[in-house]
């Protein structure tokens, strides 16, 4: 039986007694590593665990060594059951997102009754601190544009002089902007259904669920699963809690939720907006939320034009639902629209690498699921799709039913793409596919280290290779790849960067036929 309950209940700030928590840090990467690190700093008795014994690795348990970790087990004998802290149970877990629910460690600890935690729960335990400044929360989750989103959410806050950052599964864990010795007013924090799972006492200012899809099926064990900790964005919302006003099942979640009284819902639509609701009016976004008029007028914040000279239509609905989180800040409508403009959307989303000879090329490497890769496939009409890669479980059925009469022909790579394989033989029998395989024994250097970065770009190589052989004017090759990357990238980056490297390669001379 576990006792620690108590103790836990009480750890709600920085000044609280952690002297000698005993804790287990599940992850050594972004997010365990700043877990530890916190940990540590607090007084807590910390042992880290993670699979990988990798140099990276090795170098982070050495810093953690020398902070002050009781141990830091490096290796996958190490991740099946749950160490001991100084010879006795542990009373905490925190864990990284990456660790599914069902990973040996976890399940052990859950059933012995030890609670778990994620990074961002123990941020938000320990966000107050004696003389420092408490940021407030505003917190963003949905299957897709939730980076877009929290950039923009950070850059509005920014125009309107506030002490700002975009924190979470953006990149930077959400502890170390809560570390941060300046502080900040305002944390722009990106949640992930993984990260939501862990979390169970957050109370942000405003939440927001933009959007959800399938995505993350093999680490939730199913949909509905995936949908209650999406909803788990709402829990327990001061000021306002933002819904997709053309999604249902958003707005349901806020219904269902746990808010704080007085909490308000805001509603987000690219049309024209009810009460209560940001929307577009003329190629105008306006507000119909937070003003007094609210009942017979709007007002503007921005033009669609200030966000670009495309602005798709996914691009205005992060713009509003941002909007929609700033202003319950109290952010003025002018910074609204500074924020917008001075915003860099980044690379790697529905980004134009080159047009050849009438054929464009665009990196999609963001597209990481069915639902992403569907807005940018109805981008364009004619379509050589470079899809596949890690697929998380996910049906894809839907996907190529709607998009099959634009597509000329999809270029599969992939180390788990049987399902997308599957779904085209089934639904789109006329479209030739094209498998690049995992491993190209004929471009296998000897002596090479087959590791999975290398692996990755020379089978990108070989895709756009592919697809320039089928491509002609009029055609757009579209890597907008339905799966995450990490099978044979480092990430979505690294794979997007291979598509540009591959099609650039492209220019220097003759295509290759293969
Ligand atoms: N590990 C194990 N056993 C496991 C799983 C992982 O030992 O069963 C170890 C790995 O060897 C590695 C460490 O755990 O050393 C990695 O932990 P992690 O996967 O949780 O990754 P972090 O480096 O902590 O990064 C996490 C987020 N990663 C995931 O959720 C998978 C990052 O989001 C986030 O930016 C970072 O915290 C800071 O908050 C990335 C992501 O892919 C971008 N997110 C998914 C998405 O957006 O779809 C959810």
């Amino acid at each position: 039986m576990n006792t620690s309950g108590n103790r836990l209940d009480t750890l709600t700030s920085w000044d609280a007694d952690w002297t000698g928590l005993r804790v287990v840090v599940t992850g050594i990467g972004l997010s365990g590593f700043a877990a530890a690190d916190t940990l540590i700093e607090l007084g807590a008795k910390v042992v880290v665990v993670d699979a990988s014994d990798s140099e990276e690795n090795r170098a982070k348990a050495d810093t953690l060594d020398i902070v002050g970790a009781h141990q830091v087990l490096l290796g996958g004998a190490h991740s099946g059951s749950l160490p001991l802290v100084d010879g006795e149970a542990a009373e905490l877990v925190v864990t990284s997102p990456g660790w599914s629910p069902q990973q040996p460690l976890l399940a052990a600890a859950a059933a012995a009754g030890i609670p778990i935690w994620g990074d961002v729960e123990l941020a938000w335990r320990v966000r107050e601190r004696a003389g420092r400044r408490t940021a407030e929360w505003l917190v963003i989750t949905g299957t897709n544009g939730k980076t877009t989103t929290v950039g923009l959410t950070a850059s509005m806050l920014q125009a309107a002089g506030l002490r700002a950052i975009a924190a979470g599964n953006v990149g930077t864990p959400v502890l170390d902007a809560v570390r941060d010795p300046q502080g900040y007013d305002v944390l722009a924090v990106e949640l992930s259904s993984f990260q939501l799972h862990w979390s169970h006492s957050l109370s942000p200012l405003a939440s927001v669920c933009l959007n959800v899809a399938q995505d993350h099926v093999d680490w939730h064990g199913s949909y509905e699963n995936y949908l209650a900790d999406k909803a788990k964005i709402y829990a327990n919302t001061r000021v306002a809690c933002v819904y997709n006003a053309e999604q249902r099942e958003t707005e349901a979640m806020v219904e269902e939720a746990d808010v704080v009284e007085g909490c308000r819902a805001i509603g987000f639509t690219t049309g024209m907006p009810a009460i209560s609701m940001m929307g577009v009016v003329e190629n105008l976004l306006v507000d119909r939320a937070y003003i007094e008029q609210r009942k017979d007028s709007a007002a503007e914040l921005a033009a669609i034009s200030d966000l670009g000279e495309v602005a798709p239509r996914h691009l205005v609905a992060n713009a509003l639902a941002a909007a929609a989180l700033v202003r319950a800040y109290g952010v003025e409508p002018a910074a609204v629209r500074e924020g917008i403009r001075n915003f860099d959307p980044g690379a790697h989303r529905i980004q134009k690498v080159a047009e050849r000879q009438g054929v464009l090329w665009i990196n999609d490497s963001k597209a990481t699921n069915p639902h992403a890769a569907a807005a940018s496939l109805a981008s364009f009409s004619s379509v050589v799709w470079i899809a596949g890669g890690l697929s998380k479980g996910v049906d894809y059925t839907e996907l190529v039913v709607t998009h099959a009469p634009r597509l000329k022909a999809a270029v599969v790579i992939g180390t788990d793409s049987g399902d997308l394989m599957a779904a085209l033989t089934r639904h789109a029998p006329d479209v030739p596919v094209i498998a690049v395989p995992p491993r190209d024994t004929e471009e296998e250097q000897p002596g090479g280290t087959g590791q999975a970065p290398a692996e990755g770009h020379r089978v990108m190589a070989r895709a756009v290779q592919e697809a320039a052989r089928i491509a002609a004017d009029g055609d757009t090759v579209l890597m907008a790849p339905a799966a995450a990357s990490m099978d044979q990238f480092k990430s979505y980056a690294d794979r997007g960067n291979a598509f540009i490297e591959a099609v650039r390669g492209l220019g220097e001379g003759p295509a290759q036929t293969g």
